[in-house]
């Protein structure tokens, strides 16, 4: 039986949606693909709680599609371990489009198999999805209110009842109870009333027990600091992984033993570090430190302007399971421009509308850009390159993607960092992928398999310069898009701002 103090609570748990991996306040995955000959694009919405089930929608372009099948397997259980693949249906009216639900039992790093069967034969393709649980959802006031008056009918029906049997129960019919049988009825409601109570009272204590270990179950990402290093007048940034379960790898929450193992370079680069401005979102910088040891991170700060800053921290586990780190930094005035990476670059400028212009003269067009923006409603994210004499560009690739886009609200409760293939982290899905070996269970042979396979970076010599990334704002607000792609050299930025209704 919830007080109405529980039911507040519950209430106000389910207000709190905290940030998941790979990202800030944007939990779903976005993926945009081949299955084999089937070019295919897939959403996957989590439902934020585990055990849960997730909805998946699976775009499908190809001939006489027969038969589109979604599968959830966790990393270390593999396809063996994985329950039987579920058949996506058509929706009636959206030719091309299957939709599925799938249970996530277990928190952790999954590898979602998606099968295309037509025409051109069977095609496949893993989808990583990090799965784990990021809120508590609350008890509705409306059925903690009934659950309420139903609770206080049954026990004063029970305590009635017990009354009643050490009383009228026990009299003749038509004759009145004795005032011994009286006495009796009431000793016998007051016992009834306080046993009752009593067993209401463990009925508590197990419901807030179970409460209790979920919360320990929600996902928190790793504790984080940066700070600013300006020995030797060089000014830098120094990334340290503060978390304790880091510090020890020692899992307690269960998704933790997906975080304790070693981190894989994706596209290259141990860490993706991205510093954005607060307050005007003017200033940026997309960096790619060195570590120095297991929990420390620094890079060069170039000519980043001066002030407080919001810090993003990709990283991705051996296990495939990813994560987006957190702090904020005060930057003092530069009193050099050094980069610690060639891919390193730094970023200020404000948007010009649907088309900015490049420093070389070329532009970058938000083409199709919708005048109005919802929640969940897809960002239509198509940039087309041109050269300054208005031929689309072609592109070189910039670590190893055609182009990178970042995606935050002004006030840092939503970022993302996103590539024409989708939300999904490359090494991710290289992990998954693999098939799991026995040895993959101790803590970086896997990593060793990853790198050592040549597989692993596909060499695209040019792009063309029309960029798609899948994606749909989650909340409404102000948000700032940074679009990404490498001239020549040089590495460019182009940013977009946007309004979520
Ligand atoms: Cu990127």
């Amino acid at each position: 039986m919830p007080s109405p103090r529980t039911i507040l609570r519950g209430v106000w748990l389910s207000a709190l949606v905290v940030v998941a991996s790979a990202h800030v306040g944007s939990p779903d995955t976005w993926f945009q693909g081949n299955a084999g000959p089937y070019p295919i694009r897939v959403v996957i919405r989590q439902p934020g709680v585990i055990p849960g089930l997730a909805q998946i929608d699976i775009t499908v372009t190809g001939e006489q599609i027969t038969r589109v099948t979604a599968q959830p397997a966790i990393f270390d259980a593999g396809k063996e371990g994985a329950p039987p693949p579920d058949v996506a249906v058509p929706v009636p009216g959206r030719p091309g489009l299957y939709h599925a639900q799938l249970w996530f039992m277990a928190p952790g790093s999954f590898s979602v198999n998606v099968t295309v069967t037509g025409a051109s034969g069977e095609g496949a393709v893993v989808v990583p999805v990090a799965a784990v649980a990021v809120r508590q959802i609350g008890l509705d006031p409306w059925l903690g209110g009934t659950l309420l008056a139903m609770g206080l009918f049954l026990f004063i029906g029970a305590v009635t009842i017990l009354r009643a049997a050490a009383s009228d129960g026990v009299t003749a019919p038509g004759e009145a109870p004795t005032p011994a049988r009286r006495r009796a009825g009431a000793m016998a409601s007051v016992f009834g009333a306080g046993l009752l109570g009593l067993m209401l009272w463990g009925g508590r204590l197990w419901w807030n027990g179970v409460a209790a270990d979920y919360r320990k179950q929600i996902y928190q990402p790793f504790e984080a600091s940066a700070s600013i290093d300006t020995a030797g007048g060089r000014r830098a940034l120094r990334f340290t992984i503060t978390d304790s379960v880091w510090a020890t790898r020692r899992a307690a929450a269960r998704w933790e033993r997906f975080s304790v193992s070693p981190l894989v370079p994706d596209h290259g680069k141990l860490m993706h570090l991205f510093l954005v401005k607060e307050g005007n979102q003017h200033d940026f910088a997309h960096l790619h430190p060195v570590s120095i040891d297991s929990s420390t991170f620094r890079a060069g700060l170039g000519t980043l302007a001066a002030g407080r800053y919001h810090v993003y921290a990709d990283v991705v586990h051996e296990t495939g399971f990813p994560q987006t780190m957190v702090a904020t930094v005060e930057v003092p005035a530069a009193t050099d421009s050094t980069l610690s990476d060639a891919d390193d670059t730094v970023f200020g400028g404000d948007p010009t509308g649907d088309t900015f212009t490049l420093p070389d003269g070329a532009t970058v067009t938000w083409e199709g850009r919708p005048a109005h923006f919802a929640a969940d409603q897809e960002a239509a994210f198509k940039f087309v390159v041109r050269e300054p004499d208005g031929s689309i560009a072609r592109l070189e690739p910039y670590l190893g993607m055609a182009g990178h886009a970042v995606v935050e609200r002004a006030d840092g409760k939503v970022y993302v960092h996103l590539h024409p293939n989708g939300t999904i982290s490359m090494v991710a899905q290289k992990a998954l992928g693999m098939g799991l070996q026995r040895t993959d269970t101790v803590p970086g042979m896997l990593a060793r398999r990853i790198a050592a396979d040549s597989g692993m970076t596909v060499v695209h010599p040019m792009f063309d310069g029309t960029l798609t990334f899948p994606y749909a704002f989650p909340q409404p607000g102000g948000y700032r898009v940074w679009v990404q792609i490498r001239r020549g050299a040089a590495i460019m930025t182009a940013p977009f701002a946007v309004t979520v209704e």
